[in-house]
């Protein structure tokens, strides 16, 4: 893969898929994302360009006992997709911070079928599987950080299975391409925390879909003014 532009010194890009998996699909998923199977063939499609150093696919995987889960609160305040609790930092030295957390439909539960890639995903490109989400008390859209933005291992590691920033930098990477489910969740997350971390961060607009489709305009501001260009899959960078 080369870029096009001048003067920008090294190019050592990165794929992140996000999320492809059984609960984020239809038709069974438990927190379907509308058309998100239909991604596949341009991720299969990036997955084979040969300019990338790695290429990683993340899933979300979380315990039965998920703070996430609208199931594991007490009614009236536990309707999935509306409702929000108050949610602790597990870090600690900050216990006494909290912040407001949606809740969801049970998904992506810890080696169940939900959680698994789905199927047209060419998982044997695939380099390196971050899973995320495991702490019970904490959530963790971005594969790098948790919802409090936690980066310290001793606390990070009971949410996710690699440091994935470290991961990126020990192979020299310089630029981020991220695709995937969701992208007003977990895309948007994974993409800003990836630019947070140092790497300058692309996200391919057709490679992904909204929980809320109409979350999308205000997500791609987020993203700008986070520092993420979110690109076309026909952009010059993108090309091989
Ligand atoms: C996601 C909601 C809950 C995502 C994960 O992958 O975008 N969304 N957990
Ligand atoms: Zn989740």
């Amino acid at each position: 893969m080369e870029f096009k532009g001048s003067d920008r010194g090294p190019f050592v890009p990165a794929l992140i898929i996000v999320d492809m998996q059984e609960d984020f699909c239809p038709p069974n998923g438990s927190l379907a994302v509308q058309d998100g199977r239909t991604l596949a063939p341009l991720i299969n499609d990036l997955l084979s360009q040969p300019g990338f150093v790695t290429r990683i696919a993340t899933q979300d995987y979380h315990p039965a006992d998920h703070i996430s889960f609208a199931s594991n609160h007490p009614p009236p305040n536990n309707r999935p997709f509306e409702s929000f609790i108050e949610m602790k930092n597990p870090a600690p030295d900050r216990k006494t911070e909290s912040k407001p957390q949606q809740l969801w439909p049970v998904h992506c539960v810890a080696g169940s079928p939900g959680a698994e890639m789905i199927p047209e995903i060419d998982a044997g490109r695939i380099d390196l599987f971050v899973q995320k989400g495991k702490h019970s008390q904490v959530e963790m859209y971005s594969a790098f950080a948790d919802a409090f933005g936690n980066l310290d291992p001793a606390v990070t590691s009971q949410s996710v299975n690699v440091d994935i920033a470290s991961v990126l930098e020990k192979k020299g990477v310089t630029d981020v391409f991220v695709v995937g489910l969701a992208g007003d969740y977990c895309v948007k997350c994974t993409a800003i925390d990836a630019f947070k971390a140092g790497f300058r961060s692309w996200l391919i607009e057709e490679g992904t879909k909204c929980v809320m489709p109409d979350n999308w305009g205000k997500a791609k501001e987020e993203l700008r003014v986070a520092g993420v260009s979110v690109i076309h899959a026909d952009d010059p960078i993108v090309k091989k």
